[in-house]
This record gives C-alpha cells, sequence and structure tokens, in this order.
C-alpha cells in the first residue's frame, strides 16, 4: 500500500485523543516537521549507525536502533541500561538535535505536562515483518516523566496493553507525523508493535521510524 503524503491540511488544529489514563495521541503533530527530523536521523545515522542489539536473554531484536541525546538505551548480555557512550564507536551519542528537543517539548506541554526535557532518544527502525514484542518501559529513574514517541514513514499498529502483562491489548494505527505522550497512569503499561505491514513511504521507503523521548536520570 502507498500511504498518503497529505494527510492534514495546512492550518487545521491538532486534536488530542485521550488513549487512556494520562497517554494522548496528536495525530499529525510532527507532520510538518517530518522532514527535517528524517534529515536529523541520517545525521545522527552517520555518526551512530543501526544496530540490533541483544537481548539480555541472548536473542537479537528485530527493531534496529540508535540514539542520539546524552543518554542513550542500550541492551546486552548484561541487561538494559543508559549510557553515555555509544558501545560500539565508544563515542558519546550525537547531540539531540534541536528540533527533536522542540518538538518533544511542545507535544508534551500539549497535553500538561510543562518543561519535559529529554535526556534521551531512541531511534527505532522496522522494516515488513519487524515486531517489537509486549513490554514495558521500566529503566528510567522519574517514572512521573512522560514518554514522547514520534511516528515516521510506514504506519505501524501499536498494541496498548494494560499495567499487566495478561490484559486485554487495543490495537491502535500509529501514522505517519503521529505523535504520542504516555505520562501518568498509562507510564507503565504494557506494549508492542504489530508485525510492519509492507508498503511504501514517499519519505522513508518501506520503513517506519520511531522517535522515543525519555528523561532517563
Ligand atoms: C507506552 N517503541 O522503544 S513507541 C520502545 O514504536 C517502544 O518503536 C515503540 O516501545 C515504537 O520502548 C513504541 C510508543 C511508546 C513508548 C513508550 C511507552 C509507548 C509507550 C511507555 C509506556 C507506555
Ligand atoms: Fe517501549
Amino acid at each position: 500500500m502507498t500511504e498518503d503524503l497529505f494527510p492534514r491540511q495546512p492550518g487545521d488544529p491538532v486534536f488530542r485523543e485521550a488513549l487512556a489514563d494520562g497517554a494522548w495521541l496528536l495525530r499529525g503533530f510532527a507532520f510538518e516537521e517530518a522532514v527535517t527530523l528524517l534529515i536529523e536521523v541520517d545525521r545522527v545515522l552517520q555518526q551512530a549507525p543501526w544496530r540490533h542489539m541483544r537481548t539480555p536473554g541472548g536473542l537479537q531484536m528485530a527493531v534496529a536502533m540508535t540514539n542520539c541525546g546524552p543518554l542513550g538505551w542500550t541492551s546486552d548480555a548484561r541487561g538494559y541500561r543508559y549510557e553515555s557512550c555509544d558501545p560500539t564507536t565508544g563515542k558519546p551519542w550525537p547531540a539531540l538535535p534541536l528540533a527533536f528537543a522542540a518538538l518533544a517539548r511542545n507535544a508534551a506541554q500539549a497535553v500538561g505536562f510543562a518543561h519535559f526535557a529529554p535526556d534521551a532518544c531512541l531511534i527505532n527502525r522496522y522494516q515488513p515483518g519487524t515486531r517489537l514484542s509486549l513490554h514495558q518501559d521500566r529503566d528510567e529513574r522519574p517514572l512521573d516523566a512522560p514518554i514522547v514517541s514520534v511516528s515516521l514513514g510506514l504506519s505501524a499498529i501499536f498494541l496498548f496493553g494494560g499495567l499487566q502483562r495478561s490484559a486485554p491489548v487495543r490495537r491502535v494505527q500509529l501514522a505517519h507525523g503521529d505523535v504520542v505522550v504516555w505520562g501518568g497512569r498509562s507510564r507503565l503499561a504494557f506494549h508492542g508493535i504489530a508485525p510492519l505491514a509492507a508498503g511504501h513511504h514517499a519519505l522513508t521507503g518501506s520503513q517506519r521510524i520511531n522517535l522515543t523521548f525519555r528523561q532517563a536520570l
């Protein structure tokens, strides 16, 4: 399927859709900045290329990842953690682009989280068939800070569960330019991404790219 390059018209208002207690979907919030964001992703990749990290259990992750910002999320045989240097290059993670910081802050502010200043941005890449199994994000220190995620390129089906793994899972489509702010009660909800469907997007080709902004420390 080829996706529409212009789903939102200039000047359209931003609608906030409550997904759950504390979780807000801002459809198209990053649409106008998307080209800039993708140029910045390419710049990050020149310094910190995609890699498939290993879980503590020894499995290679299907999602390719990199990071920018003062801290980067990493996983290996020793566990999950945030590091200030990229283990594959030994150098600090690339700086957080100004456009990233501004977008994350503005999205958080739009749903009532003032002064969100992420110190970590995980960049995930999905290709057709890539999935992210149900998990919680619990490697961060302040659990009162929200997480902001930005979807770019191909659409994906986001799996949104509850506070227990066994809770029922809702399926929410996340499209190019969509931003979700996860805070409050939903901060520790189980979540994942269904296997990415094949497709083509004018800006990313056969990929979905997700930016996840967190305050790790
Ligand atoms: C809900 N990434 O990197 S972003 C992850 O699309 C991750 O790449 C997915 O889950 C992706 O950990 C989903 C949306 C997201 C991020 C953090 C959350 C949803 C969340 C934390 C709590 C609840
Ligand atoms: Fe997650």
